[in-house]
């Protein structure tokens, strides 16, 4: 199970609440500036059906003037600690490495940066095994819509975020990715971006749109801001048509009915044929993946001497690659094979550690992220110890299975 999906407690997708609390913000800006008022505003959305309260101290509109980390701090931190405190599950909206950092010490489980998570913010993510918002930006929050340009913009930003996937499966950070719509884009871009929101993903990270009331549905409707909640829900439907994980909406419970008439409408398609092949009862065949004895030297074993020189150790998987009668011949039906070993490899090495099973429990959140696979299975085995021991095969096993 993804590390996302376990902070959640249910399944996807979510509705991820805006509270600005900054006197600017585009839509609610000057509405929750203080603390009690945007404290209660916050309450509301959770009980309205919010997943996640999104806390911003700056606005990144068109044009918007940079915060310092003291204001941001300040307008952030009471409310965060406040809505932890309450037992509301909190993302932090900031690019600030030290607001994020205090933040997630306060107790905000999801780092939302629109710059994309420098190195520098990775690092914090990790420290705190927190979950970080990649976003696509093109320029920066001042001139952004000044002229935006792409050769291609689904290949630009899918590009970016699987640059910046893998920067993250570095760190081993889990990233939700993030298209930036009205980020450095026109009408058309973000038009494009949601027609073919499916190529993002493919990349196998969940995917948050954010569109609720944005300039380009006014644009489409001819409406103010607060006239563009139909636009927003016809957008967001759309998305989840195409797989959107979080929506980040300002409108909570008209996003809570589309969740559930959507839900209701394509359980056979999300859920159905998965289930229904599990309980036995289906007939949509599963495809699996088995890769055995990927052989790395990995610093791994409870005496300190172990993890500080690396030594053999095997690692083996199973995965459910799709489900569906058919799967055409093109390889974004399945997953490439040499990405899997090269993430195994990659993960196993990152750091030291004590125990094979913090390995395969890290191997297995990370091919989940990854990739688009079910029921991943890993296993990990050092060869030392069963000469040690004089056994045959000793092997530890995580399994997603019954998650
Ligand atoms: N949009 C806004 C702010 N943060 N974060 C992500 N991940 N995706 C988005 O699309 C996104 C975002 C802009 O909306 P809002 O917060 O309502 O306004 P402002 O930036 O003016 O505070």
């Amino acid at each position: 199970m993804s590390r996302l999906r376990e902070l959640i407690g249910k399944p996807g997708p979510w509705v991820m609440a805006v509270l600005n609390v900054t006197p600017d913000s585009f839509s609610d800006g000057g509405h929750w500036s203080d603390v009690e008022g945007a404290v209660e505003r916050g309450r509301e959305l959770a009980e309205a059906g919010a997943a996640i309260i999104d806390v911003g101290g700056e606005s990144s509109r068109p044009g918007a003037q940079p915060v310092s980390t003291r204001d941001e701090l300040e307008r952030v931190l009471p409310v965060v600690e406040r809505l932890v405190a309450d037992g509301h599950r909190v993302s932090v909206d900031t690019c600030k490495p030290e607001v994020a950092k205090a933040s997630l010490d306060a107790g905000a489980v999801i780092v939302n940066d629109i710059t994309g998570l420098s190195d520098e913010m990775l690092e914090v993510l990790a420290q705190y095994r927190a979950i970080g918002v990649c976003m696509h930006m093109q320029g920066e929050p001042r001139t952004m819509q000044v002229d935006p340009h792409y050769e291609d913009v689904v290949g630009e930003v899918r590009d970016y975020l699987e640059g910046r996937l893998r920067r993250a499966n570095r760190f081993g950070v889990e990233v939700i990715v993030d298209p930036g719509i009205g980020f450095g884009k026109s009408l058309e871009h973000n038009l494009e971006l949601l027609r073919r929101l499916d190529t993002l993903k493919a990349l196998g990270a969940p995917v948050l749109v954010g569109v609720s009331r944005k300039s380009f549905l006014g644009r489409l409707t001819g409406r103010e801001i607060e006239g563009r909640l139909a636009g927003t829900l016809a957008c967001n439907a759309w998305a989840l048509a195409a797989g959107a994980d979080i929506l980040r909406v300002h409108d909570i419970a008209e996003h809570r009915d589309l969740l559930s008439v959507f839900g209701a409408l394509s359980e056979s398609r999300r859920t159905g044929p998965r289930e229904s092949a599990r309980s036995g009862r289906g007939l949509a065949p599963v495809l699996v993946i088995e890769i055995e004895n990927i052989e790395v030297q990995a610093h791994i074993g409870v005496p300190q001497s172990e993890r500080v020189r690396a030594q053999p150790v095997r690692i083996g998987l199973v995965a459910e690659v799709a489900r569906s009668r058919n799967v055409e011949d093109r390889l974004d039906e399945t997953v490439d094979y040499a990405a899997v070993v090269e993430l195994v490899r990659a993960v196993a090495t990152e750091r030291p550690r004590q125990l094979l099973e913090t390995l395969a429990q890290d191997i297995t959140s990370a091919l989940e992220q990854r990739f688009a696979l079910d029921n991943v299975e890993v296993r990990a085995g050092k060869p030392a110890i069963e000469r040690q021991l004089r056994v045959g095969r000793l092997e530890v096993r995580r399994s997603s299975a019954l998650d």
